[in-house]
């Protein structure tokens, strides 16, 4: 079994995806949650030609639900893409969608994962919308390398996808909605696609307060 404190090594051994095997969340909750939240609150979807694809923030920078969807343009650097976003460093303000019971609860599963939550969102993909290619741009205030990821609605055509290079061959994986929480690569180029129906995460990025936490592969290139 790894652990926590190993991200940086798991990530230069070339692993994709890991998940955290020993606790498992209540998916049941976190679908309740979802649809009270999607049916109170409009979804703000992003400014970029991503089809499909928004959400709502549960942690953010103003503390407002919109805020972390917004701004998210897209800039290229030697002809790769990036999401241009904000410091995720000063994302830890709750938004009003943080007061609900089932928020607190998932906050409280992620503490005793040893991780401390920073920019948090309910991520939505309508049936054959998708995020493109793109690689989430380096903040040393936060690992990058790796997000947090778990599943509240997915199906069979909903995968994550992961290439080394534009001409590489391309992983790919359809996280299973389990109740456990994963790890992907972000510091790769990544895509993530639904080609029939919709398909929900709660995604956050996080900073660790106890890498004794075990880990376990997944996937690896
Ligand atoms: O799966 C998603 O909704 C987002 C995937 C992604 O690009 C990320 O987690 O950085
Ligand atoms: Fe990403």
């Amino acid at each position: 079994m790894r652990h926590l404190w190993e991200l940086k090594t798991l990530g230069d051994e070339g692993v994709l995806l890991l998940r955290f095997p020993e606790t498992q969340f209540d998916v049941q909750e976190l679908i309740r949650f979802y649809d009270k939240i999607r049916d109170t609150y409009p979804k703000t979807i992003p400014e970029v030609e991503n089809a499909g694809y928004g959400g709502w923030a549960l942690l953010s920078d103003s503390g407002d639900y919109r805020d972390g969807w917004q701004q998210g343009k897209a800039y290229e650097i030697g002809g790769r893409r990036f999401e241009k976003l904000t410091a995720h460093d000063t994302q830890t303000t709750l938004t009003e969608l943080s007061q609900y019971p089932e928020a607190q609860n998932l906050f409280r599963t992620f503490h005793s994962l040893g991780l401390k939550p920073i920019r948090t969102r309910i991520a939505e993909i309508q049936s054959e919308g998708k995020l493109n290619w793109h690689i989430d741009p380096p903040d040393p205030a936060f690992n990058v390398r790796w997000r947090a990821h778990l599943v509240v609605i997915t199906n069979d055509t909903a995968k994550f996808k992961w290439r080394l290079t534009p001409e590489a061959e391309v992983r790919e994986f359809s996280l299973p909605a389990d109740g456990y929480l994963y790890l992907a690569r972000i510091d790769l180029e990544h895509c993530v696609e639904s080609k029939e129906g919709v398909r929900v995460h709660i995604i956050s990025d996080f900073n660790i307060i106890d890498g004794e936490t075990p880990v376990e592969v997944v996937l690896a290139s």
